[in-house]
């Protein structure tokens, strides 16, 4: 008998965080499945009027999806102990009443704008424990990424999927219909450690430091350059689903910072992006950093706050870094001279 979700997460539940873990991973595998319900339908439960779109916090155009996604996600918060929800679609954090041990940060739903082309998108979650004595609870999203109990996403494509980890490696879990739910679909990815495909917005190439560049332009190179093999490219623009294919297969995802206005940290948020995504990663022997330090060990600046974001197989993480302080180095002769 495959294991369901539900049975998996009573094998944790060895203390009151970890059951608290297990209720809120349930509540929001719940709202999982209303959200995929709603993009599947192509027909969105409007809350606002069709032309309506607003802003979020991070100033991206909401559109009802990303509404109904908040909504409901901040339902199966509100039923789970739960005290604070921070999201990318909220300003600021909101308090849900002093039951729980647990704060959720949250990608209601990322990559949105992929949706009308049916590429597969994702919510994002990280589950911290509150910060113990701490007179704003807020401050439990100042936490380091490895104060994180749990964390994973949600994708909606071909298949619904959880990937989910409490600390004791990633597993992924796939929804088999209402009446057998999710099951355990892989107990525990392995990233291989050495990958000959990297994935990155080329686009931005001239926004780049020397570093990328080089770093990318070695790799097109391919066995007539230095790396002396031949590179394949992916990059999906949905971070769920670039995430997923590392896991299942290597790779190394790169979000830098870059010269354009805003970007000098990347685009990603590091409390319900970065964070979350590294935990994932981490667990299952890859590597997670904003390109020189592990991404786990960074305190965030606030609620929306960015990183640069490179992940995937552990050695090509450590080439990355390589190219990275080298260019440091260059700069900082250079400046001396
Ligand atoms: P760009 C989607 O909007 C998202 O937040 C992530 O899912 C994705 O990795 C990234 O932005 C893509 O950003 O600048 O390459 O379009």
């Amino acid at each position: 008998m495959t294991a369901s979700l539900a049975s998996y997460l009573d094998d944790f539940a060895s203390s009151p965080v970890l059951r608290d873990v297990g209720q809120t991973v349930l509540h929001l595998s719940a709202a999982a499945v209303t959200v995929h319900r709603a993009i599947a339908s192509g027909r969105v439960p409007e809350r606002r009027s069709v032309g309506d779109t607003s802003s979020n916090a991070s100033g991206e155009t909401q559109k009802p999806l990303d509404v109904f996604a908040d909504d409901t996600f901040l339902a199966a918060a509100s039923m789970s102990p739960v005290r604070l929800y921070g999201s990318e679609e909220q300003e600021e954090p909101i308090e849900l009443g002093d039951e729980g041990h647990l704060a959720l940060a949250i990608d209601p739903l990322d990559g949105s704008s992929n949706i009308e082309t049916n590429i597969a998108v994702g919510t994002i979650f990280s589950l911290l424990p509150l910060d113990v004595g701490a007179t704003d609870p807020r401050s439990a999203f100042e936490q380091p990424g490895d104060r994180q109990v749990a964390a994973g996403f949600f994708i909606y494509g071909a298949q619904l999927l959880l990937v989910l980890t409490v600390g004791s490696g990633t597993m992924t879990f796939i929804w088999r219909g209402d009446s057998v739910g999710f099951v355990l679909m892989r107990e525990a990815h392995a990233i291989p450690p050495e990958t000959r495909e990297y994935s990155i917005n080329s686009s931005n190439r001239r926004h780049w430091t020397p570093g990328t560049r080089r770093y990318i332009e070695d790799a097109e190179a391919g066995e007539e350059g230095p790396r002396t093999w031949n590179f394949g490219m992916r990059y999906a623009g949905s971070l769920v689903a670039d995430t997923f294919r590392i896991l299942q297969r290597g790779g190394v995802f790169l979000y830098p910072g870059d010269r354009r206005k805003g970007y000098a940290s990347g685009r990603l948020r590091q409390i319900y992006e970065t964070n979350p995504i590294a935990f994932c990663i981490e667990q299952a022997g890859g590597s997670a950093t904003d390109g020189h330090r592990r991404m786990l060990e960074l305190s965030p600046a606030d609620l929306h706050g960015r990183s640069p974001f490179v992940f995937g197989s552990k050695k090509e993480v450590e080439v990355v870094a390589a190219y990275l302080t080298a260019e440091e180095r260059d700069a900082a002769s250079a400046s001396a001279a």
